[in-house]
């Protein structure tokens, strides 16, 4: 190969593997199937009678790429009593098909193309949508943006949603009336929280200086949540996670039932902050959850399956 030949083809590599990565979009599969379990919705283990998707609160996260093709199939399992449904709030579907409730036993598919990349709320949408979302059928769908260098790259991940817990979720009334007597992160009263309650074994843990990225649902069914970290300031904040929203050195930031954002804290030292919600009848009923930093924070945390800790 003459020497022209050669440096022609390293300058043509070069800018090759200088170009930006774009991921290659793919058909996704995805099942959920919805459960009618008894979960435990505090640290002493108290149970409440849940309605959930694969029997957790919140629901598997759901994960895809900007531009993917998402082939969803909800299974009502037969041993349920309620029909149930799936609205992926990351869709563009018709609500009268695509959304319908099916009846235990049955089987329904969808699909959808990701084509907004950010944070959204999943949900059951059948009736009383109100009384199945209070009852724990809901998640998040995150779509990564196109492009990865859209948004700095986080060191560790978490997941936080909000909800109301109601006392009695047969009673539509108080529901309406809004009676609830807690409000909780992931589905536990103070899960995260061992300041408020001795009985809380878990907490979000980082080291000083990593970008912390919480990726924040509010499930509702009808509170807004004023997102706040005691002691800290939000470096980043993207309404429904979308790169083109960004927000900077926010102290609150409002999410509304049915919303979602995408929140980033870097802590320059060692020692807490405590999540809130800042509304604070809702953080003093269990809506609070402590990130310690420190330098031997677990490095599993915030990684992999443990964006939820569970
Ligand atoms: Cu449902």
């Amino acid at each position: 190969m003459n020497r022209y030949l050669q440096l022609t083809l390293a300058a043509g590599l070069a800018v090759l593997f200088a170009a930006p990565v774009v991921t290659q979009a793919e058909v996704v599969k995805v099942t959920l199937t919805s459960k009618e379990v008894d979960l435990p919705i505090d640290n002493k283990g108290t149970t409440y009678k849940a309605w959930t998707f694969e029997g957790k609160i919140p629901g598997p996260v759901v994960r895809v790429k900007q531009g993917d093709t998402v082939e969803f199939t909800l299974i009502n399992d037969k041993s349920n009593k309620n029909s149930h449904s799936m609205d992926f709030h990351a869709a563009r579907a018709d609500v009268v098909t695509d959304f319908a409730p099916i009846k235990p036993g049955e089987t329904k598919q969808f699909t959808f193309s990701a084509d907004y990349p950010g944070a959204f709320f999943y949900h059951c949408g059948a009736d009383p949508m109100m009384q199945h979302i209070a009852r724990g059928m809901f998640g998040l769908i995150i779509v990564d943006p196109k492009d990865p260098a859209a948004m700095p790259k986080p060191d560790r991940e978490y997941v936080l949603v909000q909800s109301e817990l109601y006392p009695n979720p047969e009673d539509r009334e108080a529901m309406m009336a809004n009676k609830w007597s807690n409000v909780m992160f992931n589905g536990g009263v103070f899960k995260y929280d061992p300041v408020h309650d001795s009985n809380a074994t878990r907490w979000l843990q980082a080291k000083p200086g990593e970008r912390v990225r919480v990726y924040f649902v509010n499930a509702g069914p009808n509170e807004f949540s004023s997102f706040h970290p005691i002691a800290g300031i939000w470096d980043k904040v993207w309404p429904s996670g979308n790169p083109a929203n960004e927000m900077t050195g926010m102290q609150s930031f409002t999410v509304g039932p049915g919303d979602a954002a995408v929140f980033d804290l870097i802590s320059p030292k060692a020692g807490a902050n405590a999540i809130v919600s800042h509304s604070l009848k809702q953080a003093l009923t269990g809506a609070i959850a402590v990130i310690m930093f420190s330098d031997d924070a677990d490095p599993n945390m915030g990684h992999g399956e443990q964006i939820v800790v569970r």
